[in-house]
This record gives C-alpha cells, sequence and structure tokens, in this order.
C-alpha cells in the first residue's frame, strides 16, 4: 500500500480549520485536523512545504516509523507547529489503517472499554446571575458536569465569557483585541462565585473551572484551597506551565485536583507533571500533541501514576479531532471525561460526523476509521478568513498571559 497524494484543505463554517486529506493507491483516503487557532497558515505551508512531498510512495500503515520520521527525522523539534502538522498525519494514517481493516479506529486502540463518554460542556455569564441563570440551562440539557466561568466585577472583558447569547469563540477576525485582567479582584470573587453555583444546584453536579494560566503558584495555591470547599471536578491550568515545578507549590497547599495541558504539545512538557504526581488530568489534545501514536503513550504513562484523561475539546478543534478522540477515550482505561463544546449547525454542512450528544454522554457510531468525513464543495463557499486570540494586559497596561 502506498500514499499517492496529500492535500490540505482550508475552510471557515463560522470559524477557520485546516484538515488533512492523505490519498493512497487502494483508494482509501484518511484525514486528519491540522488546526492551530489563530496561526493556521503556519501548519499549512509546514505541511504544504515539508511534509506532503515526503509523504508520497510511503506505506501508509507504518504510523510508528512515519511518526518518528517527522519528529525525529526533523532538526526542529517539537513546538506547536510542528506537532500540529505531526498530529494531521498520524490522525490521517490511523484513518487510513482502521479503514482498511473495516472497523472503528477504537478498535485497533484496545476495543471498547465503555459504550458512553462523560463529557462537560461550558456556562459562562457575564455576571453571577446569568451564569447560574446558563448552567441551569445546561443542566436542562441533561449535562452532569460543566465549566463555570464569569464575568469579574471591575473588569470590563472576561476570557471565556461570550457577549450576549453569541456561542463561545474567543478568537475575532484581524488582529488581537486587548483584553486587561485583575488578579485581585478574581482571586475575591472566584470562590463565592462557586458558594453560590453549589447553592443553586447542590453537590451532584460536576463542577470545573478553567484559570487560563493567569495566577502565580502562590495566587493559585490560594484559589485551589479557597475552593476545596466546592469540591471542583478539576481547576484548569491555575498557572502557565512552562514551569512544572509551579505545580508542586499548589500540590503542597490543597486537594483541588488540577488538569493541565491544552496548550502542550509533547510528553516532554509533562514529565515531571506526570512523574511527580502533581496534577490528576492531561489535557494536551490529538490535534496537538502528536496524534494517536504519541497520545497514546502520553495516556499510558498517566496511567501508571493515576492520572487520568481530560482532553481539550473547545470548538476550534475541527470535527475529525473530537471523532478521533472520542475513539481514544472509548479504548483507553484511565479515561476521566471530555470536553465538549457543541459546533454550530453550520460546521456540520462541510463535516459529517459519526457522534452524538445524549443525556451528559458522547457516542460514537462503528463507521470504520475515525469516522468523519468532509464535503469539499461544501469547505470551499467557506473561504479562509485571518482571525486571532485576544492578547491580555494587566490593568496599567503591563502585557500578561492571555
Ligand atoms: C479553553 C479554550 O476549552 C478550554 O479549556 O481554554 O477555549 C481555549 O481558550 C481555546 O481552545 C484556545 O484556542
Ligand atoms: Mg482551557
Amino acid at each position: 500500500m502506498k500514499i499517492t497524494d496529500a492535500k490540505v484543505i482550508v475552510c471557515s463554517p463560522g470559524r477557520n480549520f485546516v484538515n488533512l486529506k492523505i490519498f493512497t493507491d487502494q483508494g482509501i483516503y484518511g484525514l486528519g485536523d491540522a488546526t492551530l487557532n489563530g496561526r493556521e497558515k503556519a501548519v499549512v505551508t509546514y505541511l504544504e512545504e515539508y511534509c506532503v512531498p515526503a509523504l508520497i510512495g510511503k506505506d501508509p500503515r507504518n504510523t510508528e516509523d512515519i511518526w518518528h520520521y517527522f519528529y525525529k527525522g526533523v532538526y526542529w523539534k517539537r513546538g506547536a507547529v510542528t506537532m500540529t502538522a505531526v498530529s494531521a498525519i498520524d490522525l490521517a494514517l490511523w484513518d487510513i489503517k482502521a479503514k482498511t481493516l473495516d472497523t472503528p479506529l477504537y478498535n485497533l486502540l484496545g476495543g471498547k472499554s465503555r459504550d458512553r463518554i462523560l463529557v462537560y460542556t461550558h456556562a459562562n455569564g457575564k455576571n453571577l446571575e446569568e451564569t447560574i441563570d446558563k448552567a441551569g440551562k445546561e443542566i436542562d440539557k441533561g449535562f452532569l458536569a460543566i465549566r463555570i466561568q464569569s464575568g469579574i466585577p471591575g473588569i470590563d472583558h472576561t476570557y471565556g465569557v461570550t457577549e450576549g447569547n453569541k456561542p463561545y469563540e474567543p478568537a475575532q477576525q484581524g488582529l488581537p483585541r486587548e483584553d486587561y485582567w485583575d488578579t485581585s479582584k478574581y482571586l475575591n470573587y472566584a470562590p463565592r462565585l462557586f458558594d453560590e453555583v453549589r447553592k443553586a444546584f447542590g453537590e451532584d453536579i460536576h463542577l470545573l473551572h478553567d484559570v487560563h494560566h493567569r495566577c502565580t503558584p502562590i495566587e493559585a495555591s490560594r484559589l485551589a484551597r479557597e475552593l476545596e470547599r466546592s469540591h471542583l471536578f478539576w481547576l484548569e491550568d491555575p498557572v502557565t506551565a512552562e514551569l512544572q515545578e509551579g505545580l508542586r507549590l499548589i500540590r503542597q497547599h490543597s486537594v483541588t485536583p488540577i488538569a493541565i495541558g491544552e496548550v502542550f504539545n509533547s510528553v516532554y512538557d509533562y514529565t515531571s507533571l506526570i512523574t511527580e504526581q502533581l496534577i490528576d488530568y492531561i489535557r494536551m489534545p490529538l490535534v496537538h500533541g502528536g496524534g494517536i501514536t504519541h497520545l497514546m503513550k502520553v495516556a499510558a504513562m498517566a496511567s501508571v501514576y493515576h492520572i487520568q484523561t481530560g482532553f481539550h475539546g473547545a470548538t476550534d478543534l475541527s470535527p475529525v479531532n473530537l471523532a478521533a478522540t472520542l475513539h481514544v477515550n472509548t479504548a483507553i482505561n484511565n479515561f476521566g471525561i471530555q470536553e465538549y463544546m457543541p459546533h454550530p449547525e453550520i460546521v456540520n454542512e462541510v463535516f459529517n460526523i459519526n457522534y452524538h450528544y445524549r443525556q451528559g454522554y458522547m457516542f460514537i457510531d462503528d463507521t470504520p476509521g475515525i469516522g468523519v468525513d468532509i464535503d469539499e464543495t461544501a469547505a470551499r463557499k467557506y473561504p479562509y478568513s485571518t482571525a486571532c486570540l485576544p492578547v491580555n494586559r494587566k490593568s496599567d497596561g503591563t502585557m500578561f498571559y492571555w
């Protein structure tokens, strides 16, 4: 079996997506997600200029060797752009392998460890009342786990909080918007927010919260400790994790579970976090973390240290990534939870999907391969348009983490 061609498909049904399609001499093709929010074209160039020509003629079944060809074989290892390209190739090859064997992908990853995938959704409001109101609406849809984000009194616009009833979309057309941030206002408000949410909905619902890397380790320790009384499912990205040792301080001070890694792209971002048991959930998505080949190894390493998965699943990852992630979630033993933000309807004009949500869980069908297809004619109706994530400053103007 040989790879005969590969093409990068860029489209923008409501937001930008990049996908890779790999063709073989046996008429079977595979799809991989290559979307890197706000930096899409960098991955397109990387794939088109450097990867596609090198793929032609290779046997697509050699997923392990091809992964290392594009990882070890490249002098400039790691980094989000490189790893997103590697991920797209890897996903497309696993798609081909499973289609060739006429079986859903999860069967090649260990088969079924479960038949439904616990998911969490998002509720965010401009203030406490609106946040509680929106969380109530998600509970009415049957969700058992909800990420709660709220506008903070005294801060004009908070990342992760949508305006009005618009769907959640952090990237905006053109150059990045500038947001402002005040950690002390946030630290005073967040524990009160969760007290009220618990009061409104009781103890049974799982609550999650995303700090978006905005605290120092000692600030995050205070927050994690004060949130203990609200029994969070997890506190996400409490600190920026370039410094893995930063997580030690939080662990010393609190038993609030910690999730981290949506911006990671290799196991080397996780080594101390996993082996020192400084976290509870890994978040690195398939699309940026080396695809199936690498993520299965990271998940296996995490499982040895009693760490579970909670893969990133925002709407800026394409349905191909979501479906592939559901296959992994079906197969591995140390699955924890899956983030699920439904794509708006327009996305389904371009992607034919093989999963659905029902009463707090996602279900994936038995279509061979990853199971998602792309309609290229529909994709052409939605051309790419530059959009970026905001930048973030402290209230005195100092540049800060986004
Ligand atoms: C968020 C994302 O889903 C999450 O946990 O942090 O919305 C994230 O900000 C975006 O995916 C960035 O592209
Ligand atoms: Mg996050």
